[in-house]
């Protein structure tokens, strides 16, 4: 996970088109600022102003238990939507002054999508592009008086295959080793807990995989979630089957016609642009259940359902790994889980015996 680009030298008054293959977003911070900082003071996490995601102060319709603490979330329309909606294509570009942001949002349909600017900023300025989907994916340019003296296309072009190239040989080493592991380790308290990884990053890559695929334990036993440090966000949510049902919740788009602030419950969306078209009505919803966990702790099969809520690097209310306990035995087949954000292509299960 990263930008496919190397330092840009890139003269005032040159294009730049982005190519957003995943669910990302493009966002140039003002000029000169110090990256870090800003992301520290503005993204990551649910409470500051472009946090991909942030309180929903008047939904509990989904989960009544909602409270303070454990506040119903939804996406912030300030990360996830344009900051100009009328630019941004290579025949439209959007300005970069340098004096504001200037973001593409996160994509609103599948498949790839494109977000051009061009960079109207000073010679000598120093601008940060990041993810606010994953504030750690950052890309520098230096905007350079003369052209001529830019990046050429075939040198990014190169850094791009030969970066590609690299990930995935790294990332396939790494799945092999991760799924092929079964371990377990001894807490200061004597407990023994078996370790697991809901997804893997390093710095150049983000396995959305659940590691091991397979693990074998005792009944009684606990089994320890490891979350990213890096780049992405996971859940443990158990079983599949009651995860999948989840899904519709997750992220589901309403309308609140009457703000935060207003009394009036949240409405379906009519037939046609959602909201009507209002962006500022739009809301994708995010209950406390799941985004930030359900259960006691301990499996037990059945109508029971755990959720460790959303935890890793990015937008998550926590990084703490997730303990959960299993009371019952499971049948060969085990008891299988899967991740609410990536869906069923990254799930796993436990066989108890
Ligand atoms: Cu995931």
């Amino acid at each position: 996970m990263r930008f496919y680009a190397p330092t840009l030298d890139v003269a005032a008054g040159d294009k730049i088109e982005f190519h957003l293959d995943s669910f990302h977003t493009t966002t140039l911070l003002p000029a000169n600022v110090d990256e870090a900082s800003w992301v520290e003071d503005h993204a990551g996490g649910f409470t500051k102003d472009y946090s991909f995601v942030t309180v929903d102060p008047d939904d509990t319709a989904i989960d009544p238990g909602a409270s303070g603490a454990k506040p119903s979330l939804k996406a912030n329309n300030q990360a996830l939507f344009p900051s100009n909606p009328l630019c941004g294509t290579s025949g439209s570009p959007c300005d970069y002054t340098g004096t504001a942001v200037v973001n593409s949002g996160a994509p609103q349909g599948p498949g790839p999508a494109t977000f051009t600017a061009t960079i109207d900023a000073a010679p000598g300025d120093t601008v940060w592009v990041i993810c606010l989907v994953h504030p750690h994916m950052r890309l520098r340019i230096n905007v350079v008086a003369s052209q001529g003296s830019e990046t050429s296309q075939a040198a990014i072009d190169a850094y791009r295959t030969q970066k590609m190239k690299a990930d995935a040989e790294q990332a396939n080493a790494l799945n092999q080793k991760l799924n092929s592991m079964q371990t377990k380790h001894r807490l200061p308290s004597g407990k023994v807990v078996w370790d697991a990884y809901a997804g893997y990053d390093t710095h150049s890559l983000s396995l959305d995989g659940m590691y091991p695929k397979k693990l074998v334990i005792r009944k009684g036993q606990t089994v320890r979630w490891h979350y990213p440090d890096v780049y992405e966000d996971h859940t443990v949510t158990m079983p599949k089957s009651k995860a999948l049902k989840l899904e519709n919740e997750f992220f589901s788009l309403v309308c609140d016609p009457d703000g935060d602030a207003g009394p009036g419950p949240d409405t379906q969306s009519p037939p046609g642009p959602p909201c009507g078209g209002d962006f500022s009505k739009i809301e994708l919803d995010l209950p406390s259940r799941d985004s930030f966990g359900h259960g006691d702790g301990v499996y037990k099969a059945g109508t029971d359902w755990e959720n460790s809520g959303v935890r890793g690097a990015s937008i998550s209310p926590t990084q703490t790994p997730y303990d959960l306990k299993f009371a019952k035995a499971s049948t060969t087949k085990g008891f299988k889980y899967m991740c609410l954000i990536h869906g069923g292509f990254m799930s796993g299960k436990v066989v108890v015996h």
